[in-house]
């Protein structure tokens, strides 16, 4: 079925969407990419990707009969995201989760299209709780060019773009892929503080922060923390020392922030050590409807304790020490590996290890102690 393109380009823009374009409703050639990037086992801990590797790649599964790609991005730039006194947070997670907000203007855009004829329940909506390979969707609609840094990045935008789309049985005419490239240039790859960017355009999540601090249920591994810096949630090193950030605002698109991109309560009154203390009750009464929910009270706990090692600051001691007795073994863990950085002659370790019982807390309270 037909629909005037601009009235579809008009109704997205009105949704505050920065970017419409048309494209195929498959990821073409993207599959085979995504497909090798799990049998190298790049996904880590990310089961639900390999899990869903069948209905990423196949269209088919995703609508009857689809036709076209409606990609949408938002583009989110705006200052450095941090808790106040310190601890850094990716900027898209500093405003409530992208997956309401970019979700509910994706609805209406899906309803208002349905107003416009097109039947109910034949149009597919992301962003990305769906199983979709929105990069390469973005990519084929000319949203924006394959960046070394594995994002999508617009020529006129910048990297700060958050994707959705409609996966649709409408025939609207492709748009051209989108100008510019990388060029010759290489910063992030030798700016990520971890080496995720293993190769031009691809990333080894088992060593980005934004796997580590956000999907990673576990431990940290011991030789990515110290390159956590004072990374608290995610990380945006990568986006940060492109040389195509700032196009948004010469765009005249993100000196002022929408409503929803505006800093979460939560992360505008708490601080590191309050993170590092946060109880179950705060973390429900506070912590809603923040993208930071996704890593877990204790895997951000985890994070919090890291951070503080990294940044040795004294004044962060009694709050660990206390958390030497935490009921949770992870969050024990990173405290006493935090302790060996800020404080590694604290008599509290040696009287941990005397009551530890689980062996990898007490292997990393020895290591602390070691550093004496
Ligand atoms: C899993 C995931 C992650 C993982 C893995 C990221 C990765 N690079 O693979 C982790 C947790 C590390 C992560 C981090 C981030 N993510 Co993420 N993530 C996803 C998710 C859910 C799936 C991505 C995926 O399937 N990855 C597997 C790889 C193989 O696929 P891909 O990233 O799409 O990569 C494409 C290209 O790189 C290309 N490709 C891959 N290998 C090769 C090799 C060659 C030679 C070539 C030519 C091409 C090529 O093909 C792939 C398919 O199009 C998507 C949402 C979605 N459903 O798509 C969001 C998504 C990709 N993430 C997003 C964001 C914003 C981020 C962060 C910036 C967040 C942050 N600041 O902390 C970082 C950026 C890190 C980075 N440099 O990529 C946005 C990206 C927007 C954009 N403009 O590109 C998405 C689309 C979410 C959204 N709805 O907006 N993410
Ligand atoms: S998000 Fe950070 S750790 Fe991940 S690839 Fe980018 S710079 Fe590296
Ligand atoms: S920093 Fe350079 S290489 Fe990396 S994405 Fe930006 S333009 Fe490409």
């Amino acid at each position: 079925m037909r629909i005037s393109p601009a009235i579809v380009r008009e109704l997205a823009l009105e949704q505050g969407f920065d970017l419409v374009g048309f494209g195929p409703a498959d990821p073409g050639p993207h599959a085979e990419r995504f497909l090798a990037w799990l049998d190298a086992g790049r996904h880590g801990d990310m089961h639900w990707l390999a899990r869903d590797a069948d209905k990423i790649t196949r269209p088919e599964s995703w609508i009857p009969g689809p036709r076209s790609t409606i990609a949408l991005a938002r583009d989110y730039g705006g200052p450095p995201g941090a808790l106040p006194g310190g601890g850094r947070v990716a900027r898209y997670a500093m405003a409530r989760d992208y997956h309401r907000t970019l979700g509910r203007a994706t609805r209406t855009l899906r309803e208002q299209l349905e107003a416009e004829g097109v039947p109910r329940g034949a149009i597919k909506v992301g962003p990305d709780a769906v199983p979709l390979l929105e990069r390469a969707l973005a990519l084929r609609a000319g949203i924006g060019f394959l960046a070394k840094s594995a994002g999508v990045i617009s020529p006129t935008r910048g990297p700060y773009l958050l994707l959705s789309e409609l996966i649709t049985p409408l025939e609207l005419p492709f748009d051209d892929p989108a100008a510019g490239t990388c060029g010759t240039c290489t910063r992030c790859i030798e700016a990520c503080p971890t080496g995720a960017i293993v190769a031009p355009h691809e990333v080894d999540a088992r060593r980005c922060l934004s796997y580590t601090t956000i999907e990673l249920r576990g431990s940290i591994p011991a030789e990515l923390r110290e390159p956590q810096g004072d990374w608290l949630f995610g990380c945006d090193v990568c986006l940060e020392v492109c040389p195509f950030t700032g196009r948004g605002r010469a765009a005249g698109g993100t000196g002022v922030r929408p409503a929803d991109l505006r800093p979460h309560p939560a992360l505008e009154s708490y601080t590191l050590l309050g993170v590092l203390e946060l109880d179950a009750a705060a973390w429900d009464a506070d912590w809603t409807g923040t993208p930071l929910r996704r890593a877990n009270r204790n895997g951000l706990r985890r994070n919090a304790a890291v951070v503080l090692g990294n940044l040795r600051d004294e004044s962060a001691l009694p709050a660990l020490v206390r958390a030497l007795a935490d009921p949770d073994p992870l969050v024990r863990e990173h405290v006493a590996w935090a302790i060996g950085r800020v404080a590694p002659r604290e008599p509290a370790l040696e009287s941990a290890l005397g009551r530890e019982t689980d062996s990898t807390v007490r292997r990393a309270l020895r290591d602390a102690l070691e550093r004496r």
